[in-house]
């Protein structure tokens, strides 16, 4: 069985996913450059390297989202399976409560004391006054929704699919009521046509407010100009974001520099290799022995 692994940004990143896979999979031949591979670990490969396989049996992503990878022209009826976890949601978590906890425990509004040596505790905020409606209770958003409930937030979620859970609410019809239940609004949904810039100033006015903002998911799902003025206007009383629309930002994106925006690059949750390839190695074992896996991608609704 031969494995061929590639990493867009070049030798350095694929070098170890060739090694760490082939120590994990001695049976396999693994490389950076067989034409014949049987699987192929990607992330960020490009639309050659695709063009030159010939026999693939399945494509595995190095990650949560498959957005940029569903854009290439693939192989046709190959299937493409997804990281599920790997590693992921625990740093989500850690993420997401840490951004809460910044906002709802003032550190925000401490370190603007701090800058004017003010002296001042403010008044303690109940965590009943803070919901948390998470967009997106996939693996990841469930990781962060158990994480927050652990600390007494409520903690609600939007899915495409019902789920008859209490607090899940779904589809259109269930974006409203779950907007106006939501003070702190979490971005954990996949890249799809449906959500590409779902979140915009309708969403924005629908929060209680003053809100707060969380993206870790993808800079596309939001209009940033309406997250600006949302932020201008006081309908947001911040945001922190993981992701922007064109990533790396500019160096004059108004994020850097917007005083009431906490922005990181894109490092929320990354790709763990040594979790990574024990769940694809299990998967292309699962998948020669002919039996089902989890994690299989549905084109047709885009995650
Ligand atoms: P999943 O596929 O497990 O979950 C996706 C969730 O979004 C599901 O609950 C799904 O609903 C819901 N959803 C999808 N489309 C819609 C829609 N149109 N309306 C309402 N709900 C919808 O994904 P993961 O949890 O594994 O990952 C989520 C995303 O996190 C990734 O796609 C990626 O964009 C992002 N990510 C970001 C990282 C970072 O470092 N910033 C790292 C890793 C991932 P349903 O349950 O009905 O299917
Ligand atoms: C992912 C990511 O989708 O890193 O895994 O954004």
């Amino acid at each position: 069985m031969k494995i061929v692994c590639c990493f867009g940004a070049g030798p350095a990143e694929t070098g170890p996913w060739v090694t760490e896979l082939a120590a994990a999979m001695p049976v396999a031949q693994v490389s950076a450059d067989a034409l014949d591979a049987d699987y192929a670990v990607v992330w960020r490969a490009p639309q050659a390297f695709f063009d030159r396989q010939t026999r693939l049996k399945a494509i595995f992503a190095a990650g949560a989202g498959v957005d940029a990878l569903l854009a290439m022209r693939l192989p046709a009826g190959v299937p493409v399976i997804r990281l599920e976890d790997a590693g992921m949601g625990e740093q989500m978590a850690e993420y997401v409560v840490h951004a809460v906890l910044h906002h709802v425990r003032r550190f925000d509004a401490y370190a603007v004391l701090q800058a004017g040596r003010t002296w001042r505790p403010l008044p303690p905020q109940r965590k009943a006054d803070w919901p948390v409606g998470i967009l997106g209770l996939g693996v990841l958003g469930r990781a962060v929704a158990q994480a927050l409930r652990a600390l007494g937030f409520p903690v609600s979620g939007w899915t495409r699919t019902p789920r008859g859970e209490p607090g899940v609410h779904a589809g259109e019809a269930g974006l409203a009521p779950f907007l106006a239940n939501t003070r702190i609004l979490v971005d954990m949904l996949p890249l799809t046509p449906q959500t590409h810039d779902l979140i915009d100033a309708r969403v924005f006015a629908q929060l209680k407010t003053p809100a707060y903002f969380i993206n870790v998911a993808r800079g596309d799902h939001v209009v940033e100009a309406d997250l600006l003025a949302a932020l201008d206007t006081g309908v947001l009383a911040g945001a922190t974001l993981d992701v922007c629309r064109n990533e790396p930002a500019r160096p004059d994106h108004p994020f850097w520099s917007h005083p009431n925006i906490v922005l990181t690059p894109h490092v929320a949750a990354m790709t763990l290799r040594h979790e990574s390839v024990a769940q694809i190695v299990q998967k292309i074992e699962a998948l020669e022995r002919g039996a089902a896996v989890d994690g299989v991608v549905r084109p047709e609704r885009g995650y």
